[in-house]
């Protein structure tokens, strides 16, 4: 088989390349390790910046997202019981969108499908060959025998344990990482949100994030250590765990009810330099990880992939590889810019020392966050997206 851009990974970086690559006429083939089935059920991503929903316009799968997605101009901080409000209107003139990353999923798919694009689910061994010439290969596995696609570009989606980023030479290679000694544990159910906004939530006894993902399904986290074994949290637990971290209003009016659906994801920043490699290039979690705290990492893929698909749609037509030259660069100037911010988010929300100074600092910088408006705008600037 021979394509223009073989790419690794259906999830949104891969999805939301291979299409914006397809509206500009570049064929693309996408190779998935899971079923399409499995993609579609990992619960993850809810928060889309202003730019990734303008990046999904242009990707022409953006109607649902509108329709359905709830639009949020600000966000709550609950420090000890007490909520405050940080206005991303009043502050930067802009809102995020909260859209499930599983419904942006299936509109990516379902945009893929429409335009007969192919995407081969269940590719087993994928092999990156050749992407320091000007001829790479990627072979796989498919119903008991090997294929073969011959390829312009190779483009590595294939998310933080994907085989792309493991296939370049580890000389050629920095990685930058920090691991946090705690996990989030997610619930989802089927109970109306506690609050039209997201409450993120600092407390003793451990960080609380109140989320949603429609007027009537809720999505809650709270921090937990990263030996925790899931089948030790039945529902009832993880609701008595949750209502003590909250104010009296949210728990007053939280109503609980069976998960339907519960994973505890280990937090982790982590960079991968460069992001280009000879023909090879990593987008999204493939290349970085940023903790969940700021909800930056789909976001992030989706501005790696603007990148990305803008520079090979300038090499296919304008024959110009300026694009392709500056991508790395580029990309991991918006990306470290995000690390920070979540960094920076993870480390003030969550009990992770046991020295009381530490504990200090963080109400110190909460505080200063809510009665200054230059630290409000800043950290509205950031939560909204930081401009490409
Ligand atoms: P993905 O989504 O991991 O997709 C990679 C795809 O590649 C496939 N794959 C392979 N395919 C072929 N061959 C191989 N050898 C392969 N190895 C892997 C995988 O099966 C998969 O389908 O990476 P991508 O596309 O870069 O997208 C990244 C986002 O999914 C991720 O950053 C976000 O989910 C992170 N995230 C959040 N991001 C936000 O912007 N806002 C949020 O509110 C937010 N909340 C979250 C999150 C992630 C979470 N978890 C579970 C880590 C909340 C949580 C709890
Ligand atoms: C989510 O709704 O899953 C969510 C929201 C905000 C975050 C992380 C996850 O910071």
């Amino acid at each position: 088989m021979r394509t223009q851009v073989a790419i690794i990974g259906a999830g949104p970086a891969g999805l939301l390349l291979g299409q914006l690559l397809h509206r500009h006429g570049i064929d693309n083939i996408i190779l998935e390790r899971q079923t399409g089935e499995y993609v579609l059920s990992r619960v993850r991503a809810g928060v889309i910046e202003q730019v990734t929903m303008d990046l999904l316009d242009e990707a022409g799968v953006g109607a649902r997202m509108h329709a359905d997605g709830l639009v949020h101009e600000g966000v709550q901080i609950c420090v000890d019981g007490v909520r405050h409000r940080i206005s991303f209107k009043e502050m930067t003139g802009k809102a995020v969108m909260v859209y499930g990353q599983t419904e942006l999923t299936k509109d990516l798919m379902d945009g893929r499908a429409a335009a007969g694009a192919t995407t081969v689910y269940s590719a087993h061994e994928v092999a990156l060959h050749d992407f320091s010439t000007d001829k790479p290969r990627v072979t796989y596995r498919t119903g008991g025998a090997t294929q073969e696609i011959s390829c312009d570009f190779v483009a590595g989606c294939d998310g933080f344990h994907g085989v792309s980023r493991k296939s370049v030479p580890a000389r050629a290679i920095a990685s930058h990482e920090r691991v946090y000694p705690l996990g989030w544990l997610g619930i989802l159910s089927d109970t109306p949100p506690v609050s039209d906004e997201l409450i993120y939530v600092h407390h003793p006894l451990g960080f609380a994030l109140c989320s949603m993902r429609s007027p009537t399904r809720s999505r809650y986290y709270l921090q937990c250590s990263l030996a925790e074994d899931i089948d030790s949290w039945p529902d009832d637990r993880f609701w008595e765990e949750l209502k003590p971290r909250l104010d009296d209003e949210a728990r007053e009016r939280l109503v609980t009810g069976p998960s339907i659906e519960k994973s505890i994801a280990p937090l982790r920043s982590f960079v991968a330099e460069p992001m280009r490699f000879g023909r090879l290039f990593l987008a999204g979690d493939a290349a970085h990880i940023v903790p969940p705290t700021g909800a930056k990492g789909l976001n992030l893929a989706a501005s790696d992939v603007r990148y990305l698909a803008h520079a090979l749609i300038e090499h296919y037509k304008d024959k110009s590889d300026a694009g392709l030259d500056h991508y790395s660069a580029r990309a991991l100037a918006r990306v470290w810019k995000a690390e920070r911010f979540s960094w920076w988010m993870t480390t003030m929300l969550h009990q992770i020392s046991d020295n009381p100074f530490d504990r200090k600092i963080q109400l110190a910088e909460l505080d200063y966050l809510f009665r200054s408006k230059a630290a409000a705008t800043v950290f509205a600037e950031n939560y909204v997206g930081l401009p490409y």
